[in-house]
């Protein structure tokens, strides 16, 4: 090191060092300011998918035609021919059941493409549906879009039909769909990487078995920097991320604990690498990458006949839902489309009460009128004030001083209530604070604890046997920081 640069950093760490307590001390004092963010924290696009919490994913191919589930990649086009397809029954399903958005199979791991790609044959193209004129990426999209609901695409990595799959001349062929999607159908939400990968396919007549290296094959930050680049508002999924993880199964359930974060520095993170921590999130973590849970409303992701009786009941559906959305990821419920192009009436059935019971239950929230009393507030400033806990807004929270970081509040109702459903947040732009919980509720003339959790993040929902109390207290046990929660809301379901 020669002495210039050597007297350069000397000055620098003489600066900090006597910097340092004003620093600190203005920390302290200065809780008229908002809290430091804790940990990684969300990105704009990430936030906004977190608003979404409850999408829809639509799989449908030839698969549909020839009752598959994995279509082995020679398939004839003529296979896909909807009796009677209708986009707007598909996306009008998808909103009468809450959904805010739509992810379609644009192509399956069959490499059949529901759009008229340029960059091959295999597509509708070839079609007899609309004499081949056809295109269910475009009709999906318009509808969604004419219906205000948000559009997004899947688009296996794995593809069973291409001859040069496992070679990079396929990475161009993957790149250049992708890039047809992006720039030829409106805003997209979600890019969805599926981790299935390799094996044995007709791979253009070959029929053989093609392994890949995973960590390797598809160069994945060069893709991902195409999303970005072309649709940076949308968020991009994987078992990786880089902005939405997979939870670890199909069947819509996050871990009880759910951290909203992951360790990044494990060396597999990459789409079909290793399934550690994606249950449950790692806490601090190294980055803000929340969970969807992906499930079907049918045994399989595809329409089979034989299932139509084995559709997931209401009842089924409300606990995926407390389990996912409840548990601070998003819900991403499959619901495929039959061989009219259509969703089968008997979805339709279990989709409606679902979402009656979902509406009837989240319509009024009892603590809305309550009188709340903190054991601290940030400050003693309005800003932070426990109200923001009951003003219905994502964008308010009651905050602490900093290092108070076991506070407490009580909601006085002034009367008795009832109610079985807490909902909890946290004003996720400051990261996920708080490690531990309790609920309790006024009886006989002393605190009863009826609930304790951990995460909390996006959104937690605790949903127990009905509770009479005139009065109900939130302990915050453990966080890691002064917390930042900006909602507690009280509702009954009306069934149990
Ligand atoms: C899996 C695929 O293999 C299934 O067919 C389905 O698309 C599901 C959502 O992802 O990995
Ligand atoms: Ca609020």
């Amino acid at each position: 090191m020669n002495s210039r640069i050597r007297l350069v950093l000397l000055a620098a760490l003489l600066t900090t060092l006597l910097l340092q307590p004003l620093a600190m001390a203005s920390d302290v004092n200065d809780s008229s300011q908002p809290p430091e963010p804790y940990g990684p924290i969300p990105s704009a696009r990430q936030l906004a998918w977190h608003e979404m919490e409850f999408y829809g994913f639509l799989h449908f191919t030839v698969n549909t035609f020839t009752d598959k589930e994995w279509g082995y990649g020679d398939e004839s086009e003529k296979v896909f021919n909807p009796t009677d397809f209708n986009a707007d029954q598909i996306v009008q399903t998808a909103k009468d059941a809450g959904m805010k958005g739509l992810v379609l199979t644009c192509k399956h791991h069959d490499g059949f493409c529901l759009w008229p790609s340029k960059y091959t044959e295999h597509s509708i193209k070839n079609s007899p549906w609309k004499n081949g004129h056809g295109d269910v990426v475009r009709e999906i999209s318009d509808a969604c879009h004419r219906h205000g609901l948000k559009f997004g695409v899947y688009l296996s990595p794995w593809d069973r039909n291409r001859a040069d799959y496992g070679t990079p001349s396929y990475i161009t062929y993957y790149r250049n769909q992708l890039r047809e999607l992006l720039t030829n159908y409106g805003d997209i939400f979600i890019v969805w990487f599926d981790g299935a990968n390799g094996g044995d396919g007709y791979y253009g007549g070959a029929r053989t078995m093609r392994r890949i290296d995973n960590s390797t094959f598809y160069d994945w930050p060069n893709t991902w920097s195409i999303v970005r680049q072309l649709m940076p508002g949308a968020v991009m999924f994987s078992d990786a991320g880089p902005d939405v993880r997979w939870v670890g199964n199909e069947r819509g359930i996050a871990g009880d604990t759910c951290w909203e974060t992951l360790d990044m520095t494990e060396p597999r993170r990459f789409p079909g690498g290793t399934n550690k921590g994606l249950n449950s999130g790692e806490h601090p973590g190294t980055a803000w990458l929340p969970p969807e849970c992906d499930v079907s409303i049918r045994p399989g992701w595809f329409y089979h006949a034989r299932e139509d009786k084995k559709v997931k009941t209401p009842k089924q559906l409300l606990d995926i839902y407390y389990k996912s959305v409840g548990r601070g990821a998003c819900l991403n419920l499959n619901i495929p489309p039959d061989r009219r192009g259509q969703i089968h009436d008997d979805d339709i059935r279990s989709l409606r009460e679902f979402h009656r019971i979902l509406d009837e239950t989240f319509k009024t929230d009892f603590a809305r009128e309550a009188k709340l009393t903190a054991s601290n507030v940030r400050g003693k400033n309005s800003q932070f004030a426990a109200e923001n806990l009951i003003d219905g807004k994502r964008e308010t929270y009651w905050s602490t001083d900093d290092g108070v970081k076991t506070p407490q509040v009580v909601l006085d109702f002034g009367k008795p209530v009832t109610f079985n459903v807490v909902s909890l947040r946290e004003f996720l732009p400051l990261g996920q604070r708080v490690e531990e919980f309790a609920l309790d509720q006024w009886q006989d003339g002393d605190w009863k604890e009826f609930a304790h959790g951990t995460s909390i993040g996006n959104r937690r929902l605790i949903r127990g046997a009905k509770i009479t109390t005139d009065k109900v207290r939130l302990r915050i046990t453990k966080a890691a920081v002064c917390p930042a929660i900006s909602e507690l809301a009280l509702y009954a379901e009306p069934i149990n």
